[in-house]
């Protein structure tokens, strides 16, 4: 069935780079507006060569989902066609009252669920409109991709920044990649830009020794190493390896020892399957110099998505369009983010027996513990360490510096199969209690009022027991 809905996604492709065409004259002034994660990046990026190449004047802003009035500003903006990418889809009320209706043109490249309707000055690419799954399918810059690629040949070695977005939104499941994303890595491959390999997939494992890859993994967490650069030494001194080597320039049967070496040391998650697929299993590398950035893709989403989660996403897009020159400082920022990661990992490890149950989820309270930028990032790397069981979904809870709560919700594919979609019941949820919030089946987020916790709580189980789901 699938081909025939990859299939589609090509065709709205072809329609969203017919409606571009005529307006990369030089002419049309565009905007363009874009997620601060390594997707939204990877899509910016995309997006922005494409424009760059034509001479379109244009100006990109990395910012979170834009709220009605930061929308309402860029329709004052002197601008006359906007870009979209990676949101959009869950703003299109906004969008048409404060852009189309003023006459501004439109395109929205996105993957998030969104009720589209049909005007002349709006273009429109997303998977759920093409029968496909915008959680594992295919990501914005996936999408992105896929436009610019129509347009002209030359665009095809971006392929490798459409897959980094894809890594970067969790996109690869443990069977590997699906939908457009799994043809788009088969094309990477026979075109020759991409390279696939088997390893140990740490974070940073080909840009610091490996003491320091080992102490600061967080995904996933090492018990008994990560945080601990004594432990992390002698596990390396007993098989033999240098402290000071690269991960990457072990050699895949040492890396494989290593890799044995760390499932006795975890102990208890080195039996999960989240925890084995998530240290071990395949590195994409890209082999064509253009793309900038690290050159393992699963390295160059943690980097781009450093620069976005540390305050400072234009970092990663200098990076992601090629400007070699911000290297250092995008590396400076995966360093401090994943120090950063590691301190909110053992905290939350040390408070794993405090999780609450209700009937269909299950919820931590984490205060002003936790950075609510990154918690339900926190969630996700704790599901992939194996730290925390995912019979339920699993929802963290943060403090806000304007006194609202932000609430991080995760599921599993498993947990979807049976029926549940956060996306869904968060939505609901969130503005039965004068918040609001959504998001994809695995993943969602709110935003509530501070006083209606336990209001949220009770009325997120109602709609989870049967009705939301
Ligand atoms: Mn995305």
């Amino acid at each position: 069935m699938i081909r025939a809905e990859i299939k589609r996604f090509r065709r709205a492709s072809e329609e969203v780079a017919a409606f571009l065409r005529p307006r990369l004259d030089g002419r049309t002034r565009v905007k363009v507006v874009s997620h601060t994660d390594a997707d939204g990046i990877a899509s910016a990026a995309i997006v922005a060569r494409c424009l760059y190449s034509y001479n379109v004047p244009f100006a990109v802003k990395l910012s979170r989902p834009p709220s009605d009035e930061d929308i309402a500003q860029l329709g004052a903006e002197n601008y006359d066609l906007y870009f979209f990418l990676d949101q959009g889809s869950a703003q299109l009320d906004a969008i048409n009252k404060h852009l189309l209706a003023r006459g501004k043109e439109v395109i929205i490249i996105d993957h998030h669920p969104g009720q589209f309707f049909e005007n002349p000055n709006l273009s429109y690419l997303n998977p759920h409109n093409c029968g496909l799954n915008g959680s594992t399918d295919v990501s914005a810059s996936g999408a992105a991709f896929s436009v610019v690629e129509q347009l002209d040949l030359c665009f095809r070695p971006l392929i490798g920044l459409a897959l980094v977005g894809a890594i970067g939104d969790r996109q690869e499941l443990f069977s590997g990649f699906a939908g457009v994303n799994d043809t788009l890595l088969k094309r990477a491959v026979d075109l020759g830009f991409v390279r696939e390999s088997e390893g140990l997939r740490l974070t940073r494992r080909s840009l610091v020794p490996a003491v320091e890859c080992l102490r600061t993994s967080v995904r996933p967490y090492l018990m008994g190493l990560s945080g601990n650069a004594f432990s992390c030494r002698s596990l390396l001194d007993t098989l033999g390896i240098s402290h000071s080597s690269l991960i990457s320039d072990l050699g895949v049967e040492t890396e494989r020892r290593l890799a044995d070496a760390i499932f006795s040391k975890v102990g208890a998650p080195a039996a999960k399957e989240e925890f084995r697929r998530t240290l071990w299993g395949t590195i994409l590398t890209a082999i064509t110099e253009d793309l900038g950035g690290p050159k393992e893709l699963g390295e160059y989403a943690a980097v781009i998505d450093a620069c976005g989660n540390m305050r400072r996403p234009e970092v990663g897009f200098a990076l992601a369009v090629g400007d070699g020159s911000y290297q250092m400082d995008a590396l400076g920022l995966l360093s401090s983010y994943q120090e950063q990661m590691l301190k909110s990992m053992e905290w939350l490890v040390s408070k794993l027996a405090s999780f609450k149950s209700a009937s269909h989820f299950r919820y931590i309270y984490t205060g002003n513990a936790v950075d609510s930028a990154i918690l339900g990032e926190l969630l996700s790397l704790a599901i992939e360490s194996a730290l925390i069981s995912m019979e339920q979904p699993v929802l963290g809870i943060a403090d806000t510096v304007d006194g609202y709560l932000k609430v991080s919700a995760r599921a599993t594919l498993s947990l979807v199969a049976t029926g549940v979609n956060l996306g869904q019941a968060i939505s609901r949820a969130a503005t039965a209690v004068g918040g609001y919030g959504g998001g994809h089946d695995v993943s969602a987020a709110a935003r509530i009022p501070r006083c209606r916790l336990e209001d949220f709580v009770t009325e997120l189980d109602r709609i989870m027991s049967g009705v939301g789901r």
